[in-house]
């Protein structure tokens, strides 16, 4: 197994290193690959160190498997190159996201519809995957006719420049802006670029990629997506009405048994989800379970997940390992 990290210098790069070594990714060669720029790079990855390459050498070694997470553009130019070979690749970009071609791929929700041929896989938006595994199992009991989502994101989502531009507004110091605001001390109800409709890119993204995910054109969704100065995750404040109604104490036991899920919901004791403790985590955790009084059949819940994880890394990482237990790479 020959496995390629593409990106490997950025923030989600180095956060699916962290994953493949904590998840002890089985795999014989390691390729660290990223734009020409950065070739040539030292990075250390399980006390090793390996010399960063370009995509060119990296198409070259024909790897099995290329985690992609390099941006858009350089995906639509480098995946085909790398599945000309042979290579499969995870995508975290939203390159290939909505193409109808492309598997959109939450391993315990969809992992089932990947096939031995699959040559580009895409990995969903961080915003969506943590929503769709908390509504899964409820999806699968209640059916979902509606979700309203309103979110509030980590600046880790933008990038590194993001994280840097709001840690030297702390320091008072002059900072490169990568918003067209001040993100410290504020909240701004815009993730990339408007749409003619008046929603922002990642809006559509959550309700596009929802209904890709669980292969229904018919559940409705609207979505407000927020950035707040934090770091360790997003929070997502989500209302789903279901077809039939719910038991509460049944929800609750549905999310327990769910894998990847944690439920956190003990207001009497201040225990809820918060991203200063899903940080590092892999796991999604929901609370303030409760029913929306204002009409029938309808749930209000706050989902929590370090985006970097669940929501890029560890769903990649994970997609490479369901591919490599069905013999499928
Ligand atoms: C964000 N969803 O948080 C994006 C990252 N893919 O900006």
């Amino acid at each position: 197994m020959k496995l390629a990290v593409v990106g490997a210098t950025g923030l989600v790069g180095s956060e699916i290193l962290e994953v493949l070594d904590e998840h002890q990714f089985p795999f014989d060669e390691l390729l660290l690959v990223a734009s020409e720029r950065s070739a040539g790079k030292k990075l250390s990855f399980k006390g090793k160190e390996y010399t960063v390459i370009g995509l060119s050498q990296a198409v070259a070694e024909k790897p099995d498997i290329a985690i992609f997470s390099a941006g858009g553009s350089t995906s639509l130019e480098w995946a085909p190159k790398f599945a000309e070979v042979g290579t499969i690749v995870i995508d975290n970009s939203s390159a290939w996201r909505m193409d109808p071609s492309k598997k959109l791929v939450v391993p315990e929700i969809n992992g089932k519809a990947l096939r031995i041929d699959d040559r580009i896989i895409a990995n969903p938006n961080c915003s969506t995957i943590q929503m769709v595994l908390a509504l899964a199992p409820l999806r699968e009991k209640y059916g979902i006719k509606r979700i309203v989502v309103s979110t509030y994101q980590s600046v880790t989502g933008t990038g590194k420049a993001a994280v840097d531009q709001m840690m030297a507004e702390r320091k008072g110091e002059k900072p490169d802006m990568v918003y067209p605001y001040k993100i410290d001390l504020n909240v701004l109800p815009h993730i990339d670029v408007f749409q003619p409709n008046g929603y922002t890119k990642e809006e559509m993204k959550m309700i596009n990629e929802t209904k890709k995910i669980f292969d229904d054109p018919s559940i409705q969704v609207t979505a407000t997506t927020v950035r707040i100065p934090v770091m360790g995750g997003h929070s997502e404040s989500v209302n789903v009405e279901f077809k039939k109604d719910f038991d509460l104490g049944e929800v609750r036991e549905l999310l327990s048994n769910t894998p990847g899920v944690v439920v956190q919901d003990d207001p009497a004791n201040n225990v809820y989800p918060m991203p200063l403790n899903a940080h590092k985590r892999d796991e999604v955790f929901v609370g303030r379970l409760r029913r929306d009084e204002s009409q029938p059949n309808t749930l209000n819940m706050w989902i929590v997940a370090d985006n970097l994880r669940k929501g890029a890394a560890t769903n990649a990482v994970q997609i490479a390992s369901y591919l490599v237990e069905h013999s499928m790479a």
